[in-house]
């Protein structure tokens, strides 16, 4: 989907206080070290660059945003969240990050959805389900949710059917889909279902029922 292709670099921060506040929709992309996160997110965008410019020495604990929109306008931020879990990560700074990642995860007020990769051969981590609890009471209050499957090329068919219905049974309300950047698997399936959550009616007011007669089929998306 071209819209995804637009990423562009916007900003770093180490520190929550440091994001800038924007009133634009923003989507979190989460999950473990390794879980394939910025191939996922360079695969999704086309853009080699720019999971790379969150590999820069210094830059991994930082969150990092990029804008997408056509003509430069931007209509949604990616936020790309430090990995969590990686075992040569000092417990200090473990835990200063899983408390920047808590906070922004519960106190980002434009934020519109969560995405978490997850490699379905290790299944939810401990530190997975420690996320998953932080946002639950968010999701329930209308926050999106996807758990992406990656790495789905390593798994046989019915591996993927038996870990699609696992990761089901814990995103409570949220989405799976299984995602393979070597295979380019759910590439169009994920990029449709952002364009949802950051482009429906749905979060804007809602127009009075009197002016609503009939049920209409859903304008078709000139994407
Ligand atoms: N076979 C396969 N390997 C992948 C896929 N996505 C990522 N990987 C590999 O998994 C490892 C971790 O990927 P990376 O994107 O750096 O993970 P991150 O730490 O979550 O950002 C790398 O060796 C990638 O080449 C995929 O779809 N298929
Ligand atoms: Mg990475």
């Amino acid at each position: 989907m071209g819209w995804m292709h637009t990423a562009r670099f916007l900003t770093t921060a180490a520190q929550l206080h440091h994001l800038p506040p924007m009133d634009t929709p923003e989507i979190a992309f989460v999950g473990r070290s390794n879980a394939g996160k910025s191939t996922c997110i360079n695969t999704l965008t086309q853009k080699k660059q720019l999971a790379f410019a969150s590999k820069k020495p210094g830059r991994t604990h930082h969150i990092n945003l990029f804008a997408l929109g056509k003509q430069g306008i931007t209509d949604t931020v990616l936020a790309d969240l430090p990995g969590y879990g990686y075992a040569a990560v000092a417990k200090m700074d473990k835990l200063r990050w899983q408390q920047v990642m808590a906070n922004y995860l519960v106190s980002r007020e434009n934020l519109k959805g969560i995405v978490m990769m997850c490699d379905p051969r290790h299944g939810l981590t401990e530190l997975d389900d420690i996320l998953l609890e932080v946002i639950r009471p968010r999701v329930e209050e209308g926050l999106k949710f996807l758990i992406i499957l990656t790495k789905a090329d390593k798994l046989t068919r019915a591996e993927q059917a038996k870990a699609l219905s696992i990761a089901r049974l814990r995103a409570g309300g949220g989405e799976v889909k299984l995602f393979s950047a070597l295979k380019k698997q759910g590439v169009d399936e994920v990029a449709q279902l952002l364009w949802d959550w950051t482009h429906s009616a749905e979060g804007a007011a809602p127009a009075p029922l009197s002016d609503q007669p009939h049920e209409e089929e859903p304008e078709a998306l000139d994407e």
